[in-house]
Protein backbone atom coordinates (compact mmCIF):
# COMPACT_ATOMS: atom_id res chain seq x y z
CA UNK A 1 0.00 0.00 0.00
CA UNK A 2 1.55 3.22 -1.50
CA UNK A 3 1.33 6.62 0.07
CA UNK A 4 -0.17 8.87 -2.61
CA UNK A 5 -1.07 12.30 -0.75
CA UNK A 6 -0.41 13.91 2.48
CA UNK A 7 -2.33 17.41 2.99
CA UNK A 8 -2.38 19.26 6.02
CA UNK A 9 -5.16 21.29 7.60
CA UNK A 10 -5.43 24.03 10.00
CA UNK A 11 -8.41 24.44 11.39
CA UNK A 12 -10.09 26.77 14.34
CA UNK A 13 -13.75 25.21 15.94
CA UNK A 14 -13.16 26.40 18.86
CA UNK A 15 -9.36 26.40 19.31
CA UNK A 16 -6.46 26.25 16.43
CA UNK A 17 -5.55 22.46 15.19
CA UNK A 18 -3.45 21.28 12.87
CA UNK A 19 -4.23 18.10 11.38
CA UNK A 20 -2.25 15.70 8.96
CA UNK A 21 -3.88 13.14 6.24
CA UNK A 22 -2.40 10.56 4.63
CA UNK A 23 -3.89 9.22 1.36
CA UNK A 24 -2.71 5.73 0.16
CA UNK A 25 -3.55 3.62 -3.32
CA UNK A 26 -5.97 1.63 -1.59
CA UNK A 27 -8.31 3.99 -0.78
CA UNK A 28 -7.66 4.01 2.86
CA UNK A 29 -6.33 7.31 4.65
CA UNK A 30 -5.26 8.21 7.99
CA UNK A 31 -5.14 11.61 10.14
CA UNK A 32 -3.00 12.69 12.92
CA UNK A 33 -2.64 15.56 15.55
CA UNK A 34 0.71 17.51 14.80
CA UNK A 35 -1.18 20.57 17.05
CA UNK A 36 1.45 22.91 19.17
CA UNK A 37 0.22 25.82 21.14
CA UNK A 38 0.86 28.46 19.80
CA UNK A 39 3.19 27.64 17.39
CA UNK A 40 0.91 25.60 15.60
CA UNK A 41 2.29 26.92 11.82
CA UNK A 42 5.31 25.98 12.43
CA UNK A 43 4.65 22.26 12.47
CA UNK A 44 2.01 23.23 9.23
CA UNK A 45 5.12 24.25 7.31
CA UNK A 46 7.17 21.77 8.56
CA UNK A 47 5.22 18.82 7.59
CA UNK A 48 3.96 21.06 4.34
CA UNK A 49 6.96 22.23 2.73
CA UNK A 50 9.72 19.66 4.50
CA UNK A 51 7.75 16.29 5.00
CA UNK A 52 4.71 15.96 2.56
CA UNK A 53 7.20 15.85 -0.34
CA UNK A 54 9.05 12.82 1.20
CA UNK A 55 5.74 10.90 1.63
CA UNK A 56 4.41 10.19 -1.44
CA UNK A 57 5.38 6.70 -2.78
CA UNK A 58 6.50 5.63 0.59
CA UNK A 59 4.98 2.23 1.21
CA UNK A 60 2.23 3.02 4.53
CA UNK A 61 3.04 0.00 6.07
CA UNK A 62 6.84 0.57 6.59
CA UNK A 63 6.07 2.54 10.12
CA UNK A 64 8.79 2.15 11.94
CA UNK A 65 11.24 2.69 8.88
CA UNK A 66 9.43 5.77 8.06
CA UNK A 67 9.79 7.37 11.79
CA UNK A 68 13.86 6.50 11.91
CA UNK A 69 13.88 7.97 8.08
CA UNK A 70 12.08 11.39 9.22
CA UNK A 71 14.46 11.31 12.83
CA UNK A 72 17.05 10.49 11.23
CA UNK A 73 17.20 11.71 7.92
CA UNK A 74 16.37 15.51 8.95
CA UNK A 75 19.62 15.08 10.56
CA UNK A 76 18.85 18.37 12.85
CA UNK A 77 16.89 15.60 15.88
CA UNK A 78 14.59 16.41 18.39
CA UNK A 79 12.75 19.27 19.13
CA UNK A 80 9.45 20.49 19.72
CA UNK A 81 8.73 21.31 16.13
CA UNK A 82 10.27 18.48 14.29
CA UNK A 83 8.79 15.99 16.48
CA UNK A 84 5.32 16.72 16.16
CA UNK A 85 5.79 16.49 12.87
CA UNK A 86 7.41 13.18 12.76
CA UNK A 87 4.67 12.27 15.32
CA UNK A 88 1.51 13.00 12.81
CA UNK A 89 2.79 10.78 10.29
CA UNK A 90 3.50 8.20 12.84
CA UNK A 91 -0.24 8.41 14.15
CA UNK A 92 -2.03 8.91 10.70
CA UNK A 93 0.05 5.49 9.80
CA UNK A 94 -0.70 3.37 12.83
CA UNK A 95 -4.36 4.22 11.56
CA UNK A 96 -4.20 3.45 7.98
CA UNK A 97 -2.43 0.03 9.72
CA UNK A 98 -5.56 -0.46 11.95
CA UNK A 99 -8.02 0.19 8.57
CA UNK A 100 -6.58 -2.06 6.51
CA UNK A 101 -6.18 -5.05 9.06
CA UNK A 102 -9.72 -3.91 10.46
CA UNK A 103 -8.94 -3.70 13.96
CA UNK A 104 -8.89 -1.22 16.65
CA UNK A 105 -5.38 0.49 17.25
CA UNK A 106 -4.98 -1.18 20.97
CA UNK A 107 -5.38 -4.25 19.74
CA UNK A 108 -2.18 -3.98 16.80
CA UNK A 109 -0.45 -3.17 20.19
CA UNK A 110 -0.88 -6.00 22.03
CA UNK A 111 -5.39 -5.82 22.95
CA UNK A 112 -6.39 -4.07 26.17
CA UNK A 113 -4.50 -4.18 29.02
CA UNK A 114 -7.53 -2.78 31.49
CA UNK A 115 -11.29 -2.45 31.15
CA UNK A 116 -11.35 0.81 30.57
CA UNK A 117 -8.69 4.13 31.20
CA UNK A 118 -9.03 6.36 34.04
CA UNK A 119 -8.77 9.95 33.07
CA UNK A 120 -8.65 12.91 35.45
CA UNK A 121 -10.83 16.27 35.00
CA UNK A 122 -9.87 19.82 36.44
CA UNK A 123 -11.95 21.80 39.04
CA UNK A 124 -10.70 25.21 39.24
CA UNK A 125 -11.60 28.46 41.00
CA UNK A 126 -10.98 31.69 41.94
CA UNK A 127 -11.14 31.05 45.70
CA UNK A 128 -11.20 27.94 47.87
CA UNK A 129 -15.30 27.61 47.85
CA UNK A 130 -15.45 27.87 44.22
CA UNK A 131 -12.47 25.42 43.71
CA UNK A 132 -14.94 22.92 46.11
CA UNK A 133 -17.53 23.31 44.23
CA UNK A 134 -16.31 22.55 41.05
CA UNK A 135 -14.62 19.18 42.30
CA UNK A 136 -17.87 18.32 43.81
CA UNK A 137 -19.60 18.27 40.09
CA UNK A 138 -16.55 15.85 39.03
CA UNK A 139 -17.07 13.56 41.78
CA UNK A 140 -20.97 13.97 40.73
CA UNK A 141 -19.60 13.18 37.06
CA UNK A 142 -18.35 10.25 38.20
CA UNK A 143 -14.60 11.46 38.34
CA UNK A 144 -11.77 9.14 39.38
CA UNK A 145 -9.04 11.15 39.73
CA UNK A 146 -9.56 15.36 39.83
CA UNK A 147 -6.79 18.07 39.31
CA UNK A 148 -7.68 20.41 41.42
CA UNK A 149 -5.89 24.41 41.03
CA UNK A 150 -7.01 27.72 42.24
CA UNK A 151 -6.52 31.50 42.51
CA UNK A 152 -4.22 32.88 44.95
CA UNK A 153 -5.37 35.15 47.21
CA UNK A 154 -3.64 38.88 46.24
CA UNK A 155 -2.77 37.58 43.20
CA UNK A 156 -3.55 38.96 40.06
CA UNK A 157 -3.56 35.94 38.16
CA UNK A 158 -3.19 32.41 38.39
CA UNK A 159 -2.09 29.25 35.88
CA UNK A 160 -5.35 26.87 35.35
CA UNK A 161 -7.70 28.91 36.67
CA UNK A 162 -10.72 29.85 34.33
CA UNK A 163 -11.81 33.61 33.22
CA UNK A 164 -15.57 33.40 33.19
CA UNK A 165 -17.46 30.02 34.50
CA UNK A 166 -16.32 28.60 30.63
CA UNK A 167 -13.76 26.20 30.16
CA UNK A 168 -9.98 26.99 31.18
CA UNK A 169 -8.48 28.26 28.22
CA UNK A 170 -4.82 29.88 28.44
CA UNK A 171 -4.39 31.03 24.93
CA UNK A 172 -4.81 34.98 24.06
CA UNK A 173 -5.68 36.47 20.74
CA UNK A 174 -3.83 39.33 19.61
CA UNK A 175 -1.63 39.96 22.32
CA UNK A 176 0.40 38.21 24.55
CA UNK A 177 -1.17 37.78 28.11
CA UNK A 178 1.30 38.88 30.87
CA UNK A 179 0.46 37.32 34.23
CA UNK A 180 1.68 38.04 37.75
CA UNK A 181 3.58 35.44 40.25
CA UNK A 182 4.88 34.86 43.80
CA UNK A 183 6.02 31.92 44.78
CA UNK A 184 5.71 33.05 48.69
CA UNK A 185 2.37 33.61 47.94
CA UNK A 186 1.49 30.04 46.59
CA UNK A 187 3.55 27.97 48.61
CA UNK A 188 2.00 29.64 51.72
CA UNK A 189 -1.51 28.55 49.93
CA UNK A 190 -1.64 25.84 48.15
CA UNK A 191 -1.65 23.72 51.31
CA UNK A 192 -4.59 25.16 52.36
CA UNK A 193 -6.36 24.07 49.49
CA UNK A 194 -5.56 20.28 49.71
CA UNK A 195 -6.23 20.64 53.45
CA UNK A 196 -10.13 21.74 52.42
CA UNK A 197 -10.62 19.23 49.69
CA UNK A 198 -9.19 16.08 52.31
CA UNK A 199 -11.88 17.34 54.88
CA UNK A 200 -14.82 17.87 52.94
CA UNK A 201 -14.05 15.07 50.57
CA UNK A 202 -12.21 12.79 52.42
CA UNK A 203 -9.29 10.44 50.29
CA UNK A 204 -11.99 8.11 48.43
CA UNK A 205 -10.52 10.77 44.97
CA UNK A 206 -7.01 10.93 43.73
CA UNK A 207 -6.25 14.48 44.29
CA UNK A 208 -3.38 15.75 41.49
CA UNK A 209 -2.19 19.52 40.97
CA UNK A 210 0.14 21.24 38.33
CA UNK A 211 2.45 23.48 39.84
CA UNK A 212 3.16 24.44 35.89
CA UNK A 213 7.31 24.68 36.61
CA UNK A 214 6.99 27.88 38.34
CA UNK A 215 8.86 26.58 41.93
CA UNK A 216 12.41 26.11 42.10
CA UNK A 217 13.92 22.64 43.11
CA UNK A 218 14.15 23.22 47.09
CA UNK A 219 11.27 25.31 47.01
CA UNK A 220 9.25 22.20 45.22
CA UNK A 221 10.79 20.24 47.63
CA UNK A 222 9.43 22.44 50.61
CA UNK A 223 5.81 22.27 48.92
CA UNK A 224 6.06 18.57 48.76
CA UNK A 225 7.52 17.81 51.94
CA UNK A 226 4.32 20.78 53.43
CA UNK A 227 1.65 18.30 51.24
CA UNK A 228 2.23 14.81 52.57
CA UNK A 229 -0.17 14.63 54.92
CA UNK A 230 -3.12 15.67 51.98
CA UNK A 231 -1.56 11.94 49.90
CA UNK A 232 -1.49 14.05 46.42
CA UNK A 233 -1.73 11.45 43.50
CA UNK A 234 0.62 13.54 42.03
CA UNK A 235 2.55 16.81 41.69
CA UNK A 236 3.05 18.23 38.36
CA UNK A 237 6.21 20.06 37.06
CA UNK A 238 6.95 21.21 40.61
CA UNK A 239 10.12 23.09 38.51
CA UNK A 240 11.43 23.55 34.83
CA UNK A 241 13.57 19.98 33.68
CA UNK A 242 15.91 20.82 31.64
CA UNK A 243 18.48 20.30 34.27
CA UNK A 244 16.89 16.46 35.30
CA UNK A 245 20.11 15.91 37.85
CA UNK A 246 17.56 19.08 39.88
CA UNK A 247 15.21 17.00 40.15
CA UNK A 248 17.68 14.45 42.88
CA UNK A 249 16.91 17.42 45.44
CA UNK A 250 13.10 17.39 45.65
CA UNK A 251 13.58 13.61 45.68
CA UNK A 252 15.60 13.52 49.08
CA UNK A 253 13.34 15.51 50.69
CA UNK A 254 9.75 14.24 50.00
CA UNK A 255 7.47 11.18 49.13
CA UNK A 256 4.80 13.28 47.15
CA UNK A 257 4.44 11.89 43.80
CA UNK A 258 5.87 13.60 40.88
CA UNK A 259 4.92 13.70 37.16
CA UNK A 260 6.88 15.69 34.43
CA UNK A 261 7.09 15.86 30.75
CA UNK A 262 4.35 17.00 29.02
CA UNK A 263 6.67 19.67 27.13
CA UNK A 264 8.91 16.87 26.40
CA UNK A 265 9.69 15.51 22.98
CA UNK A 266 11.87 12.50 23.18
CA UNK A 267 13.58 9.56 25.46
CA UNK A 268 16.57 11.85 26.11
CA UNK A 269 14.37 14.63 27.70
CA UNK A 270 13.34 11.88 30.11
CA UNK A 271 16.26 9.67 30.33
CA UNK A 272 18.22 10.70 33.83
CA UNK A 273 14.62 11.17 35.27
CA UNK A 274 13.40 7.79 34.62
CA UNK A 275 17.00 5.94 34.94
CA UNK A 276 17.03 7.68 38.81
CA UNK A 277 13.68 7.18 39.66
CA UNK A 278 13.37 10.90 39.62
CA UNK A 279 9.99 10.86 38.80
CA UNK A 280 6.88 8.67 39.35
CA UNK A 281 4.81 9.58 36.03
CA UNK A 282 6.25 10.67 32.49
CA UNK A 283 3.29 12.80 30.97
CA UNK A 284 4.98 12.40 27.52
CA UNK A 285 2.17 13.00 24.62
CA UNK A 286 1.91 11.22 21.44
CA UNK A 287 1.18 14.58 20.03
CA UNK A 288 4.44 16.29 21.65
CA UNK A 289 6.69 13.18 21.32
CA UNK A 290 7.17 11.71 18.76
CA UNK A 291 3.80 9.62 17.69
CA UNK A 292 2.61 5.69 19.03
CA UNK A 293 6.42 4.27 17.46
CA UNK A 294 8.44 7.08 20.23
CA UNK A 295 6.05 7.26 23.09
CA UNK A 296 5.94 3.19 23.13
CA UNK A 297 10.06 3.50 23.67
CA UNK A 298 9.50 5.69 26.15
CA UNK A 299 6.98 3.92 28.01
CA UNK A 300 8.61 0.84 27.78
CA UNK A 301 11.96 2.00 29.04
CA UNK A 302 9.80 3.98 31.83
CA UNK A 303 8.52 0.48 32.78
CA UNK A 304 11.76 -1.01 34.10
CA UNK A 305 11.94 1.57 36.92
CA UNK A 306 8.28 1.11 37.92
CA UNK A 307 7.50 5.13 36.28
CA UNK A 308 3.80 5.00 34.84
CA UNK A 309 2.28 6.85 32.42
CA UNK A 310 0.01 10.06 32.51
CA UNK A 311 -0.34 11.45 29.22
CA UNK A 312 -1.18 15.09 28.80
CA UNK A 313 -4.34 15.70 27.73
CA UNK A 314 -5.46 19.44 27.57
CA UNK A 315 -7.58 20.57 25.17
CA UNK A 316 -4.84 22.28 22.47
CA UNK A 317 -3.72 18.70 21.89
CA UNK A 318 -6.77 17.69 19.22
CA UNK A 319 -9.27 15.16 19.30
CA UNK A 320 -7.22 12.75 17.24
CA UNK A 321 -4.35 12.81 19.46
CA UNK A 322 -7.21 12.30 22.68
CA UNK A 323 -8.45 9.03 20.11
CA UNK A 324 -5.06 8.25 19.71
CA UNK A 325 -3.88 7.97 23.49
CA UNK A 326 -6.98 6.38 24.37
CA UNK A 327 -5.56 3.36 22.35
CA UNK A 328 -2.01 4.03 23.61
CA UNK A 329 -3.74 4.07 27.42
CA UNK A 330 -5.89 0.45 27.14
CA UNK A 331 -2.62 -0.97 26.00
CA UNK A 332 0.50 0.24 28.02
CA UNK A 333 0.69 -1.67 30.64
CA UNK A 334 2.59 0.91 33.29
CA UNK A 335 -0.19 2.89 32.62
CA UNK A 336 -1.26 5.94 35.45
CA UNK A 337 -3.64 8.10 34.01
CA UNK A 338 -4.51 10.05 31.25
CA UNK A 339 -6.20 13.80 31.62
CA UNK A 340 -9.14 14.89 29.69
CA UNK A 341 -9.97 18.69 29.47
CA UNK A 342 -12.79 18.33 26.93
CA UNK A 343 -12.92 20.07 23.95
CA UNK A 344 -15.29 23.10 22.30
CA UNK A 345 -18.47 21.68 21.17
CA UNK A 346 -17.41 22.37 17.38
CA UNK A 347 -13.91 20.29 17.95
CA UNK A 348 -16.32 17.45 18.85
CA UNK A 349 -17.60 18.16 15.51
CA UNK A 350 -15.48 18.27 13.35
CA UNK A 351 -13.28 15.75 14.38
CA UNK A 352 -15.93 12.57 14.25
CA UNK A 353 -14.81 10.30 17.08
CA UNK A 354 -15.18 6.47 18.32
CA UNK A 355 -13.96 7.51 22.26
CA UNK A 356 -16.29 8.31 24.70
CA UNK A 357 -16.65 8.78 28.50
CA UNK A 358 -18.61 7.24 31.05
CA UNK A 359 -18.35 8.39 34.53
CA UNK A 360 -14.51 9.21 35.04
CA UNK A 361 -13.16 6.22 32.80
CA UNK A 362 -12.74 6.24 29.10
CA UNK A 363 -12.75 3.84 25.98
CA UNK A 364 -11.43 4.31 22.75
CA UNK A 365 -13.83 2.49 20.82
CA UNK A 366 -13.86 -0.26 18.15
CA UNK A 367 -13.16 1.16 15.10
CA UNK A 368 -10.35 -0.08 13.01
CA UNK A 369 -7.56 2.46 13.42
CA UNK A 370 -7.64 5.30 16.34
CA UNK A 371 -11.27 5.91 15.34
CA UNK A 372 -11.08 9.54 14.81
CA UNK A 373 -11.69 11.07 11.30
CA UNK A 374 -12.00 14.53 10.24
CA UNK A 375 -14.67 16.51 8.52
CA UNK A 376 -13.11 18.79 6.09
CA UNK A 377 -15.88 20.65 4.39
CA UNK A 378 -16.77 21.84 8.28
CA UNK A 379 -13.35 22.61 9.32
CA UNK A 380 -12.62 24.69 6.14
CA UNK A 381 -15.63 26.84 8.06
CA UNK A 382 -13.48 27.81 10.86
CA UNK A 383 -10.25 29.80 9.80
CA UNK A 384 -6.82 29.81 11.89
CA UNK A 385 -7.09 32.78 14.59
CA UNK A 386 -3.31 32.94 15.99
CA UNK A 387 -3.28 32.85 19.75
CA UNK A 388 -0.79 32.91 22.20
CA UNK A 389 -0.06 31.52 25.39
CA UNK A 390 0.77 33.82 28.40
CA UNK A 391 4.22 34.50 30.24
CA UNK A 392 4.02 34.71 33.52
CA UNK A 393 6.44 37.86 35.87
CA UNK A 394 7.52 38.30 39.16
CA UNK A 395 6.15 41.28 40.93
CA UNK A 396 9.20 43.08 40.22
CA UNK A 397 8.64 42.61 36.47
CA UNK A 398 10.79 39.59 36.19
CA UNK A 399 9.95 37.63 33.15
CA UNK A 400 9.42 34.01 35.14
CA UNK A 401 8.27 30.28 33.76
CA UNK A 402 4.85 30.13 33.07
O1 LIG B 1 -0.65 24.59 30.09
O2 LIG B 1 -1.39 22.47 27.30
O3 LIG B 1 -1.43 19.89 32.50
N1 LIG B 1 -1.80 20.60 31.61
C1 LIG B 1 -1.19 21.74 31.27
C2 LIG B 1 -1.76 22.45 30.05
C3 LIG B 1 -0.75 23.37 29.38
C4 LIG B 1 -1.21 23.66 27.97
C5 LIG B 1 -0.22 24.52 27.21
O4 LIG B 1 -0.56 24.58 25.86
O5 LIG B 1 -0.25 22.15 31.90
O6 LIG B 1 -2.94 23.10 30.39
CO1 LIG C 1 0.59 20.59 33.09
Amino acid sequence: MKIIRADVIVTCPGRNFVTLKIETDEGIHGIGDATLNGRELAVASYLKDHVCPLLIGRDAGRIEDTWQFLYKGAYWRRGPVTMSAIAAVDMALWDILGKAANMPLYKLLGGASREGVMVYGHATGRDIPEALDRYAEHIEEGYKAIRIQCGVPNMRSVYGVAKGNGMYEPATKGAVEEQSWSSEKYLDFVPKLFEAVREKFGFDTHLLHDVHHRLTPIEAARLGKSVEPYRLFWMEDPTPAENQAGFRLIREHTVTPIAVGEVFNSIWDCKQLIEEQLIDYIRATLTHAGGITHLKRIADFAALYQVRTGCHGPSDLSPVCMGAALHFDLWVPNFGVQEYMGFPKEALEVFPHAWSFDRGMMHPGEAPGHGVDIDEKLAAKYPYDPAYLPVARLEDGTLWNW
